[in-house]
């Protein structure tokens, strides 16, 4: 099967966050996030790296937007810093914070490319943090308030726009593991937290209308170890994938998760469930990996204890274990199996009602060395061909993908593991900010030329 065939129309991109790349952080009026605070503190972030410099494209947007209408994109997903229009998270609007948006929205366009963007990729106001975080209700109003005074500025060039990337890092790895910012071990917090971050996404999508809006979820392809293990992966399952696309479109918790839980849902208020199920216009679907997960001896049927601090992001379900199931892995030790992508666009089409799909992030970490201007980045590009014909088969087998976004447009600051993962499909010196395509960067514009080339010329 070839990577050849996509739809008239198909958006062909790739996708950064603000924290990961713009650096800059005390610049021109930015108030401090989550981020700056975690990173700050000793043993959060590998190396004790930070964000303060990252690749400094809050500087550079420029080339950058260059090397993107080099490679051929026709879209560019990237995330709005909360922080940096309005520094307290609530009240004051940072003007110089918004121009910066309104200035790389407009290079984008000039060089015909759509913007796609997020309004939040995990870099809370660090205020609100104060006042509670996601855990507190008031949180999810006053991203709604944000969502609405960024769309007041950009809507008159902006389409596409997505309200929160991957609530589950939000909530479980913020909240419950402590391994992202604000880095809190609180188990039923996590659970609050989820909560008001789906609430944060139906009160914005209602904030941002008239313009086209999705939610983004991270999703797994999950399956039992063995025979014995269907129980814990229904349990993975329920917390990594149905917790939220439940929610956000069928208005509903899915009941068995909510019995394994077994907790006082007293922060879900009535009319919660509607708001967070406001229709949305697609879904934006990262998809990087698939878990095997097997029972640990004790856990068992032990399930509806109540979430106990273990440290771990899977409250409620400490006992399972994740064995992988055999297959290659990438540098993130994570398994690469693009069947699995086909397997979650598929169980979208049979098990939710009909929405329009993207990729919104797909990728790989790869121990990368740049030599004589090169990186020959093979395990890379074999990773994007499969992925993207396990794209092509979906769409084939009639479910509504529309577009494909790599992650990530360049290498960039991987969080807790700081800049030592690099994801890009172009190479970044960290010390000289130089931008080098990688092989996988220059394959997939060739991807890109050809599929634009098979377009009818009247569509
Ligand atoms: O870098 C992250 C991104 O911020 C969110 N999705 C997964 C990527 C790789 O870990």
């Amino acid at each position: 099967m070839t990577t050849i065939g996509f739809p008239p129309g198909f958006a062909w991109g790739a996708a950064t966050s603000a924290f990961q790349i713009e650096g800059a952080v005390s610049e021109d009026g930015r108030g401090p996030s989550i981020w700056d605070t975690f990173t700050a503190r000793p043993g959060r972030v590998v190396g004790g790296e930070t964000g303060e410099v990252a690749i400094d494209h809050y500087h550079r947007y420029r080339d950058d937007v260059k090397i993107m209408a080099d490679l051929g994109l026709s879209a560019y997903r990237f995330s709005v810093s909360w922080p940096r229009v309005q520094p307290a998270g609530s009240g004051r609007v940072n003007p110089e914070g918004l121009d910066f948006y309104k200035r790389l929205v407009d290079e984008l366009l000039e060089h015909g490319i759509d913007p796609w963007l997020t309004l939040y990729h995990w870099d809370l106001p660090q205020p609100l943090e104060d006042a509670g975080g996601w855990p507190v209700r008031d949180t999810a109003y006053r991203f709604a308030e944000y969502a609405h005074l960024v769309h007041e500025a950009l809507a008159d060039r902006v389409h596409t726009w997505a309200t929160v990337n991957e609530p589950w890092c939000a909530a479980f790895l913020g909240y419950a593991s402590g391994e992202h910012a604000p880095g809190r071990r609180e188990p039923v917090s996590a659970i609050r937290a989820a909560h008001h971050l789906n609430l944060a996404h139906g009160l914005a999508v209602q904030a941002l209308r008239p313009s086209r809006v999705g939610g983004c979820v991270n999703l797994y392809a999950i399956s039992p170890a063995t025979e014995d293990d269907h129980d814990a992966a229904r349990r993975i399952d329920g917390l990594q994938n149905r917790l939220f696309l439940d929610a956000l479109l069928k208005g509903a918790y899915p009941p068995d998760v909510l019995r394994d839980l077994d907790m006082d849902l007293g922060f879900v208020h009535d009319g919660d469930m509607e708001i967070i199920s406001t229709p949305i216009d697609l879904l934006l679907v990262n998809y990087y990996s698939r878990f095997t997960v097997s029972q640990q001896p004790g856990g068992a049927a032990s399930a509806s204890a109540a979430p106990t601090d273990s440290g771990s992001p899977w409250v409620g379900s400490e006992h399972i274990s994740f064995s992988g199931g055999g297959r290659p892995v990438t540098a993130m030790g994570w398994e690469i199996d693009a069947g699995g992508l086909l397997e979650v666009l598929t169980r979208l089409r049979d098990e939710y009602p009909a929405i329009p799909l993207v990729v919104s992030e797909n990728g790989a970490a790869f121990d990368d060395t740049l030599t004589g201007g090169r990186v020959h980045d093979a395990e890379r590009i074999a990773y994007l061909e499969d992925h993207l014909k396990a794209c092509l088969d979906a769409i084939g087998h009639g479910i509504p993908l529309e577009g494909y976004f790599a992650w990530s447009l360049m290498d960039n600051f991987e969080w807790a593991w700081g800049y030592g993962k690099r994801f890009g499909l172009v190479h970044v010196d960290f010390g000289t900010q130089a931008r080098t395509p990688k092989d996988s960067a220059l394959w997939y514009a060739e991807i890109i030329r050809q599929n634009k080339a098979h377009e009818p010329t009247d569509s």
